[in-house]
C-alpha cells in the first residue's frame, strides 16, 4: 500500500526522545568532549566563510572522531535520528555529518539561526542537539525554536536527544549559572532537501 503523506505529523516541529543514553553514558561522552582540545565556536556566514562572532555565538566545541571509542554514540545517535524521521519526516538520509561536543560557560549562547547551507551544509537534512548535563547543573541554555508567534523549547532531561529539520531557525539562550554540555550534530543527505 502507498503510504498517504496527508496523514504524517506536523513537519515544522522538533521532537525530543528521552533518555537515549543512561546517565553513565552521558558522563562517559562529557569525559571524551573534555579531552578534545576544545576551541571557540565558529559562525558560518552565507558565502560560505567561518569567522568568529561572540556576540552571535558564545561556546567552545570540539568535533568528535568517529572511532572505535565513540562509534557506539554515532550508532545510537543515529538510531535515534533514523526512528524519528520515519514517523515524522521521511526525508532521504544518507550519514551523520558531524558531530560537535559543545560547552557553554557563563553567558554561552547561540543567537537565532539555521544549520542549513551554504557549500559542504547543503545538503544537511536534519539536526540534533543531546543532553549530556543533567539539567539541575546549570540554568538557562534553553534550546528553543521559532515557529510563527510560538517559542517552544527542547526538553532537557539528561541523555535526551532533540531532533529538528536542519531549516528551522533556533537559539541558544544564555547561561546564567554553571555549564551546559551538549552534543551537536547534523544528518545530511545525498542532495539537498527533498
Ligand atoms: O547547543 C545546542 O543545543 C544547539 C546548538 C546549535 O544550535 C548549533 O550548533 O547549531
Amino acid at each position: 500500500m502507498v503510504e498517504n503523506p496527508e496523514t504524517w505529523p506536523y513537519p515544522c516541529a522538533h521532537e525530543t526522545v528521552e533518555a537515549i543514553f543512561t546517565p553513565a553514558e552521558c558522563e562517559e561522552i562529557t569525559r571524551i568532549g573534555k579531552e578534545a582540545s576544545l576551541s571557540r565556536a565558529v559562525v558560518i556566514k552565507n558565502n560560505g566563510v567561518a569567522i568568529l562572532q561572540p556576540l552571535i555565538r558564545h561556546a567552545k566545541i570540539a568535533r568528535m572522531v568517529c572511532d572505535e571509542r565513540t562509534d557506539w554514540i554515532f550508532q545510537t545517535i543515529y538510531a535515534a535520528v533514523v526512528r524519528a524521521n520515519a514517523a515524522r519526516w521521511h526525508y532521504e538520509l544518507k550519514s551523520i555529518d558531524r558531530i560537535e561536543f559543545a560547552e557553554y560557560s557563563l553567558g554561552g549562547h547561540y543567537l537565532w539561526h539555521t544549520d542549513l547551507g551554504p557549500g559542504r551544509n547543503i545538503t544537511r537534512k536534519l539536526s540534533f542537539s543531546v543532553q549530556v548535563s543533567a539539567p539541575s547543573t546549570y540554568l538557562g541554555g534553553k534550546l528553543q525554536f521559532l515557529r510563527g508567534y510560538l517559542r517552544p523549547a527542547a526538553g532537557r532531561g539528561l541523555g535526551s536527544i532533540t531532533i529538528f529539520p536542519s531549516f528551522m531557525v533556533h537559539r541558544v539562550k544564555p547561561v546564567l549559572y554553571g555549564k551546559r554540555y551538549a552534543l551537536v550534530g547534523w544528518i545530511k543527505g545525498e542532495t539537498p532537501l527533498r
